[in-house]
């Protein structure tokens, strides 16, 4: 299969000549009208006739138009797809480095270094991605999701991606899912994607954005609406006319922060905005073709007329009742307006100096961001106005990049001030060389990125990140502190005087279009019969994977709890990115960061727990190679929306590849859940949330009656206590028949095995 840096228009017009029939067929299966997003689901299913399409029950088989890795999850991927035997990959597959690259100094020079280091990982990506027919972008070409937008989504398109802001491509009318490597590899082995048929959210939005506001007050709005887990098994549809007023990549941006919802993904029907984008990203036919099916590429009319109908749950917001806002630290939903900040700094004794702000990430990088953040550059560095902070510019692709140089817009922001790192993630994941500030030093930042756990952008427990649009970011860095609302507040410039900013101007795409840039994209070649793709056994960055031990038909029986885990645990907290993401490709040494910033609920302590066997407190990474070397399965005990953030299947994989049979919470971020499912550790749910709080640190778990695991059948556990006392509790669990397999035969990989001999 030839993998091109665009999607070909045969594969468009072949998703747009099933599209009609296949929605006439979900109507009439349905009974009734249907919106956008069950038009592109039914249209990927892979036995439409078949299937049952129950909201939030039913698992479907879904055939996804393409998939998408990037480098820091594309390496456990393949890893695992090479187990499969398969000469190429099943459908058109991308890996794009983006994760890897640090910001020390500056783009060229921290390109040059991250070419150095990653050098064994990059060249083990280009090799597999060659021999097995996968297109490679390579360093320095931009963020996955950017590069996406700009190349490979189109309206009415299915994808999955290794990353959980792939909802991005929603912006272009796509829908476009999240998920672990495992999940990637099945489509990519010719096996359906597995999801559970999603309920459905509807946001209304009217009026039109003006001022300061921006699209990315209306996802930071709706976090607040929705909170963390609010959009949790369900699709986030846009519509209404203030849809229409947003630009694609504005679009883009709302969709691809849904993932701080925890919802499956967000997308927005087929408009002129996106067909602007397309023709300015030179798919004019993309955009034709479209065009001939707009009707299918929206919901039908009678949803738009009664959306209560339709939708599980309606969100009403109205454009111009937008302030710009803010939010943080530590959580994506905690959001104020901008001209509340400054009195819940003082409340909470946050600094009100801004030690570093920054803008760019996959969520806020497109032209038209950077044209309203350096427009407000432009006129605050005429008004003598320089950045009272570090700025740091990511750019998001290497297109976007070449484009606001040719028009002069980089120099804007550098004009203030601004240092321009690399088209890649950068601190976003943590990638930041930071040396200003130590731990300990409670300061804040402010960023145009979408999460703000802990320890996310500088390693930093005591660093406070707080999350805007570009343009806020902009004039925050300009005032250098907190208690700043550019919207009514005066600075003080370099003659004394004092001045106000202008509201942001930006353009939607560039009148002179797009450069292209340096290249950055290697097809596969025709013959990848001489590639031989290596992995050093002596690596510290690379491991060759082993299928874990099959189910011994056992129930598990008194096992210690690792960790009980207190308020948010995030992917984050349970495999830390930033300096871990070195080795992503070898689980034995990623295993070395698990748990790090969880934190133990009997001690409030980050990272540390009573090892059972010897009584002594120890990172749980240790605890957990301990119990692993002594054969001592055991479970780990979470909260809320346990694993949220991060598609990282390393979360699952650590924890698994060290002996953990369960894990056990209140409730589970979908991707975390599966990517458990996929690698053979259950995930449970209590039955009563306040069994949670009966879990004694000394206290060992059993769960009974695994042989008659089956779905919707809650499953019977027990707590002993030290004084011998039990306490019996139900869990429940989400598996679907196939996936109580995947439990059984001990993991994904061994089912990419069997697949292979049988
Ligand atoms: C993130 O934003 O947390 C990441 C890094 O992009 C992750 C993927 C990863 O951990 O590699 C994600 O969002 O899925
Ligand atoms: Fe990269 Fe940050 Fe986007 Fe994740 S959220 S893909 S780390 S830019």
């Amino acid at each position: 299969m030839a993998v091109a840096a665009n999607t070909p228009l045969e594969l468009v017009n072949g998703v747009y000549r099933r599209l009609p029939g296949r929605v006439a067929e979900g109507r009439e299966k349905l009974g009734r009208p249907l919106t956008f997003s069950e038009k592109v689901l039914f249209n990927h299913l892979r036995d439409p006739a078949g299937q049952q399409l129950q909201r939030g029950r039913s698992y479907n088989d879904l055939d996804p138009d393409r998939v998408a890795m990037q480098d820091a999850t594309a390496q456990m991927a393949l890893l695992q797809f090479m187990t499969a035997g398969l000469p190429e990959v099943a459908v058109p597959s991308t890996v794009h480095c983006d994760h890897l690259i640090q910001a020390r100094e500056d783009g060229k020079v921290d390109l040059l270094a991250a070419l150095e280091t990653n050098n064994e990982v990059y060249d083990f990506l280009e090799s597999v991605s060659a021999k097995y027919g996968i297109g490679f972008w390579k360093p320095g070409s931009g963020i996955i999701h950017q590069v996406v937008l700009e190349q490979y989504a189109f309206p009415g398109g299915m994808m999955i991606g290794t990353d959980s802001h792939t909802p991005n491509a929603g912006g272009l009318g796509m829908i476009a899912i999240g998920v672990g490597g495992a999940d990637a590899v099945d489509v990519m082995t010719g096996y359906p994607f597995n999801i559970r048929w999603p309920k459905l959210i509807g946001v209304h939005l009217t009026g039109e954005l003006d001022g300061w506001s921006a699209a990315k007050d209306v996802i930071l709005k709706v976090a607040e609406i929705l909170t963390v887990k609010g959009g949790t098994g369900a699709i986030v549809e846009y519509f209404g006319p203030g849809a229409e007023s947003l630009s694609a990549t504005g679009k883009a941006t709302i969709c691809n922060m849904g993932a701080e919802i925890g919802a499956t993904t967000s997308v927005f029907a087929y408009d002129a905005a996106m067909a602007r984008y397309l023709k300015a990203t030179n798919r004019e036919a993309i955009a034709d073709a479209a065009d001939e099916v707009a009707q299918e590429l929206r919901a039908d009319p009678e949803v738009y007329d009664d959306p209560r109908g339709f939708y599980d749950e309606v969100v009403e917001i109205d454009l111009r009742d937008l302030e710009p806002l803010i939010n943080g630290p530590h959580t994506p939903d905690r959001a104020r307006p901008v001209s509340q900040l400054e009195h819940e700094a003082s409340r909470e004794g946050w600094p009100m100096t801004i030690s570093a702000a920054l803008v760019g990430s996959c969520t806020n990088s497109s032209y038209e961001d950077i044209t309203r953040a350096a427009s407000i550059a432009r006129v605050a560095s005429a008004k003598g106005l320089t950045a009272r902070t570090k700025l740091m510019v990511t750019p998001g692709s290497e297109r976007v990049r070449a484009t606001i140089v040719r028009d002069g817009l980089l120099q804007d922001l550098e004009a203030i001030g601004a240092v321009v790192l690399a088209n890649a993630c950068g601190p976003c994941i943590g990638q930041w060389a930071r040396d200003d500030v130590e731990e300990g030093d409670v300061n804040v930042i402010v960023n145009s990125y979408n999460r703000n756990f802990p320890k996310r952008n500088d390693g930093l427990a005591s660093t406070l990140a707080f999350v805007t649009s570009p343009e806020t970011v902009v004039a925050l860095a300009l005032a250098g502190r907190l208690d700043f609302d550019p919207r009514t507040d005066t600075l003080t410039n370099d003659q004394g005087d004092e001045v106000r900013l202008d509201v942001p101007v930006g353009e939607e795409l560039p009148a002179k279009g797009f450069e292209s840039g340096e290249a950055g994209f290697i097809p596969p070649p025709d013959d990848p019969s001489g590639i031989e793709v290596k992995v050093d056994p002596a690596s510290d960055r690379l491991q060759v994977l082993e299928p874990f031990a099959a189910w011994d038909g056992m129930d598990f029986l008194e096992m210690p709890v690792l960790l009980k885990a207190k308020g948010k645990c995030t992917t984050d907290h349970i495999s830390a990115a930033g300096r871990w993401l070195r080795f992503r490709g070898h689980l034995e040494n990623i295993s070395g960061n698990l748990f790090l910033g969880a934190i133990n609920a009997f001690t409030g302590e980050a990272g540390t727990g009573k090892d059972q066997l010897d009584g002594q407190t120890k990172p749980f990474p240790d605890v957990a190679k301990h119990y692993h070397e002594a054969g001592v399965g055991w479970v780990a005990v979470g909260d809320e929306n346990y694993g949220e953030g991060s598609s990282r299947e390393h979360a699952a994989m650590e924890p698994r590849f060290r002996n953990a049979k369960a894990v056990i919470t209140r409730s589970f971020a979908r991707i975390h859940e599966t990517n458990l499912k996929k690698q053979g550790v259950l995930p449970l749910t209590f039955a009563e949330p306040y069994t949670y709080d009966q879990i004694g640190e000394d206290d060992r778990i059993s769960i009974l009656g695994l042989a008659d695991l089956a779905p919707e059948l809650p499953v019977d556990a027990r707590i002993h206590k030290p004084d011998g006392s039990t306490i019996d509790f139900q869990a429940n669990h989400t598996m679907n028949d196939e996936q109580i397999a995947w439990f059984r035969a001990g993991g994904a990989l061994n089912i990419i095995r069997a697949r292979r001999t049988g």
